[in-house]
């Protein structure tokens, strides 16, 4: 017997581990920095990734890579909300990535459904008060400060059990704050003040995450440093260009799926929308 699903309030059920598409639109993110700067083309570039099988779409207007630094407030929100309203106006489910309240709440006003914030509340104090009175579903991701330095920050003794209580005390703030529990999704933060080792570790406990926290489970492999040092082999060797790690994220959805996560994070979704309706296939044929 599979336990259920879990479920994120205020989100549709997908029946299966959903696929959000990733829209950066930064002149810099490490994975596809550049291509959607210009509102049209990021609007036209979300309805392709709904063509293509994302039951929603996740839009940023700052990059999270390593060693990178803040855009101011204006520049995120002239960046991020004709986005927003183009897509909700095409009928999309979108999602807004950022640390600040103020494009949160903006995002939302705008229609986004989803506020997912890779410092789990804690780059702005007001995000909290904000998502709580919105009444929408917060991702939670595990964060140990800001971009600039966090490789600095990548020092675990027991990676899985430290993500675990760190994301759990996240998760108990956005709760005190007000946010309901039911609408808290947990992300363990692959690539955010971890090495490759780090993250092949969490990828590999993601059921005993699941179990710990109680939550849906986000999980957003894609393209990252992990995989380019995964399919480098030999040590030494050069880890393949970003755009080039589709198929090695492609397998992690179908893992991420099979162990029961609840969504995927994923900048290009054909193959993983594929990889997810095939875990669910699997999982509905197991006796
Ligand atoms: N990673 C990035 C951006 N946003 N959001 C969540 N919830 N989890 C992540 O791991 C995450 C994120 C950075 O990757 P990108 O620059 O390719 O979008």
């Amino acid at each position: 017997m599979h336990r259920p699903l879990r479920t994120a309030h205020g989100l549709p059920e997908w029946g299966r581990c959903g696929v959000m598409g990733v829209i950066n639109v930064t002149p810099d993110s490490f994975s596809d920095g550049g291509r959607w700067f210009d509102t049209t083309a990021a609007v036209k570039h979300g309805l392709d990734l709904v063509a293509e099988g994302a039951d929603l779409v996740d839009v940023g207007g700052e990059s999270t890579r390593p060693g990178a630094l803040r855009v101011d407030e204006e520049e995120e929100l002239r960046r991020v909300l004709p986005v927003v309203r183009g897509l909700v106006g095409e009928g999309v489910l979108v999602s807004v990535d950022t640390m600040r309240a103020s494009v949160a709440e903006r995002a939302v006003a705008a229609g986004a459904r989803l506020v997912n914030d890779v410092s789990g509340g804690r780059a702005d104090p007001d995000m909290v008060p904000v998502v709580a009175e919105a009444g929408v579903p917060f991702v939670v991701m595990h964060w140990r400060g800001q971009s600039v330095d966090m490789n600095d920050r990548a020092v675990y003794g027991d990676v899985v059990r430290e993500v675990t209580d760190e994301l759990r005390s996240a998760l108990d703030q956005a709760v005190a704050g007000g946010i309901a529990i039911e609408r808290v999704v947990v992300d363990p933060g692959l690539g955010f003040a971890k090495n490759a080792e780090h993250d092949l570790a969490l990828v590999a406990a993601l059921r005993e995450l699941d179990a710990a926290l109680g939550r849906p489970l986000l999980v957003a492999a894609s393209r990252k440093r992990f995989l380019g040092r995964v399919l480098a082999g030999e040590p030494g060797s050069a880890p393949p260009p970003a755009r080039e790690r589709d198929a090695a994220t492609a397998a992690v959805s179908a893992l991420a799926a099979r162990d029961g996560a609840w969504a995927v994070r994923v900048h290009e979704v054909r193959a993983s929308a594929d990889a997810v309706r095939v875990a669910r296939a699997v999982a509905e044929a197991a006796r």
